[in-house]
C-alpha cells in the first residue's frame, strides 16, 4: 500500500509552514447534513500562529494502530505545538497523570501494536465532579485541545466533553476498536485495528485449519473476540473458511436460542464424519452471549434457562459466574467461558443423539489480537486519522470524529460530528454513540450465508489464500458504489 499519509493533501489546505494562511471554515471539513450549531466554533477559523497545547489519551481496549495515531499527530505538529499524553485512559486524566512526547518516543513506537505507550482505561466520565476535575486541568497545564482515540463509549465521552469545554479545549475523537463497529459510511469506513485483528485472528484460524486436516483427529471449537457486533468473525471467516460458523446477527436473526446452535454445530460435525471426515473448525464471535436467551439471562445472573437446556440431554449443569460491567453498562463478555460451555453442550449432544464420537477443543483468540502489530494498512491509516485529527484541531472544531472517506478510490480525510452517530440507547437508558451491526441485507454477509453451505465440505484452501491489503468490507464497499 502506498504512503496515505503522503499521498493525501490536507483537507484544510494547511500544515506547517501555512502558518498564517486564512483557511476554509468548519463547512469545508464536516458534512453539513450533520452540522450543529452548538457544537462548532461558528466562525471561519484564522490559523493563527500560537502555539497549542494538545493532549492525547486512549480510551477502552487497546488496538494496533493507536501508537501510530499519536506519530500521526505528533509529526505534524508545528514547532511551536506541544502534545502531551495522559496515562492510563480517562481514570488516569482525572489524576492528572500524563507525559511529553518527544521524538525519541515517536522512534521507539511507531509501528508496534497495544496501547502501552500511555495505557489505558474505561472510565465513564459522567460526574460533576468529573467535569469539574477536567476543568480545572485543563486551566492548570493550558490545554487547547483534546484527542480521545476510542470507540462507541470513550467517543461519547469525547462528545459530552467538547460540550463541556465549549470555547476553552476543543476535543476530538479518533475511532478506534478492533471490533470494527464505529462507522457512519461513506465518512468513515472503518475503525482503525480491525484490520490487523482480523489479519491476526485469520492467521491462528487457518493454522488450526492446517493442523487439524494434518491430524485428523480434532474438532476445534473457536471464540473469536467481538463484543456486540460480528464483523471480526465475518472478516476471518471469508478468510479462513471454517467448516461451521454463526454469527450474532445471524443467530438474532434466526431467532435461535442455545439449543439450535447446538444442533446447528453437531449437524455440521454429523455432516463431515459421514464424508469421512471427524475434524474440522467451528467459529463464532464472544457476542452471541448477548443474543442467545439463555445466555442473556446467564448474564443477568439467571442459570435456570442455560441448566434446563443442558440437563435436556444429559450434559452437566454450570454453577454461577460473577460477570464484570464496566462504566459504561457493558458486561465483560470476555470473560464468559461460553465457548467451554457450548463445546461441552455439543460432546453431550451428540453422545446421546448419535453415534458421533469426536474431540473437542476449545480456544479464545482475543486479546493478542488487540496488541498485535498494526498492518501496513493500519500503521498508514492511524497516522492519517493522527494528522486528520490535528489538523482539526488547528481549524478550531470541536465533537467530531477524524474520518475517511474512501469511495472512488479517492481518499478524502474529514470530521464527523459525534453528535449525528448519537442513539437513545434504551438498554442502558442514555445517549451513546450507535455501534454499527453487520447488516444482514449487506453483500459481504450474503456471499457469507451461500459460501458457508460449501465450507462444510472443504478440507482446506490450496492454493491458500493470500492476506488481504485491507478489510475486505472496504473492498466490497468500494466495489458497490
Ligand atoms: P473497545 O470497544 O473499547 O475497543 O473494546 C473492544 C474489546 O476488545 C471487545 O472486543 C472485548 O469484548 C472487550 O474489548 C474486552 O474488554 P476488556 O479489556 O475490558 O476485557
Amino acid at each position: 500500500m502506498s504512503d496515505l499519509v503522503a499521498e493525501v493533501s490536507s483537507p484544510l489546505g494547511l500544515f506547517l509552514s501555512n502558518s498564517d494562511v486564512p483557511i476554509q471554515g468548519p463547512d469545508a471539513v464536516v458534512n453539513k447534513a450533520l452540522m450543529h450549531p452548538c457544537i462548532f466554533s461558528k466562525h471561519d477559523a484564522f490559523i493563527d500562529a500560537s502555539p497549542i497545547k494538545i493532549g492525547i489519551v486512549f480510551s477502552g481496549g487497546p488496538a494496533p494502530g493507536g501508537h501510530d495515531v499519536v506519530c500521526g499527530v505528533f509529526n505534524h505538529l508545528r514547532p511551536q505545538d506541544e502534545l502531551i499524553g495522559f496515562c492510563n485512559g480517562f481514570g488516569g486524566l482525572l489524576k492528572g497523570q500524563y507525559k511529553s512526547i518527544r521524538s525519541e518516543d515517536i522512534q521507539v513506537i511507531k509501528g508496534t501494536g497495544g496501547f502501552d505507550f500511555l495505557g489505558t482505561d474505561r472510565t465513564k466520565i459522567k460526574e460533576k465532579h468529573h467535569f469539574d476535575v477536567i476543568h480545572q486541568l485543563v486551566d492548570d497545564i493550558q490545554l487547547n485541545a483534546l484527542i480521545v482515540v476510542g470507540g462507541d463509549d470513550s467517543n461519547t465521552n469525547a462528545l459530552f466533553l467538547a460540550n463541556e469545554l465549549l470555547g476553552k479545549c476543543c476535543v476530538i475523537g479518533v475511532p478506534k476498536t478492533i471490533d470494527g463497529d464505529v462507522s457512519l459510511f461513506p465518512y468513515l469506513w472503518v475503525t482503525f485495528g480491525f484490520h490487523s485483528a482480523c489479519q491476526h485472528y485469520s492467521r491462528l484460524v487457518h493454522q488450526l485449519k492446517i493442523d487439524s486436516v494434518a491430524t485428523q483427529k480434532y474438532w476445534h471449537v473457536v471464540k473469536l473476540m467481538g463484543r456486540s457486533a460480528s464483523h471480526v468473525a465475518l472478516e476471518v471467516a471469508h478468510q479462513t473458511q471454517p467448516h461451521a460458523c454463526l454469527l450474532s446477527e445471524e443467530i438474532f436473526e434466526k431467532n435461535w436460542g442455545l439449543l439450535d446452535v447446538i444442533k446447528y454445530f453437531c449437524s455440521v460435525i454429523a455432516e463431515r464424519a459421514r464424508m469421512g471426515h471427524s475434524y474440522g473448525v467451528i467459529v463464532f464471535p464472544e457476542g452471541i452471549i448477548e443474543v442467545i436467551p439463555e445466555f442473556r439471562a446467564f448474564l443477568n445472573g439467571d442459570l435456570g434457562p442455560i441448566n434446563s437446556v443442558l440437563d435436556s440431554f444429559g450434559a452437566p449443569m454450570i454453577s454461577a459466574e460473577t460477570i464484570r460491567v464496566d462504566d459504561h453498562g457493558n458486561p465483560n463478555v470476555s470473560m464468559v467461558p461460553s465457548e467451554t460451555i457450548i463445546q461441552q453442550a455439543m460432546y453431550w449432544y451428540l453422545r446421546r443423539n448419535s453415534t458421533v464420537n469426536v474431540s473437542l477443543l476449545t480456544h479464545f483468540f482475543g486479546y493478542t489480537g488487540r496488541s498485535e502489530s498494526p498492518t501496513v494498512f493500519d500503521i498508514h491509516y492511524s497516522q492519517l486519522l493522527g494528522k486528520t485529527a490535528y489538523e482539526l484541531v488547528l481549524s478550531k472544531l470541536t465533537g467530531v470524529i477524524a474520518g475517511c472517506d474512501f469511495s472512488d478510490d479517492k481518499i478524502t480525510p474529514l470530521g464527523i460530528p459525534l453528535h449525528g452517530m448519537l442513539h437513545f440507547d434504551s438498554k442502558r437508558s442514555q445517549y451513546v454513540i450507535q455501534k454499527t451491526m453487520v447488516s444482514t441485507a449487506q453483500p459481504l454477509y450474503q456471499l457469507y450465508l451461500q459460501s458457508k453451505l460449501k465450507w462444510v465440505a472443504e478440507e482446506s484452501e490450496f492454493p491458500r489464500q493470500e492476506f488481504l491489503d485491507c478489510p475486505r468490507a472496504l473492498r466490497m464497499r468500494r466495489h458497490k458504489h
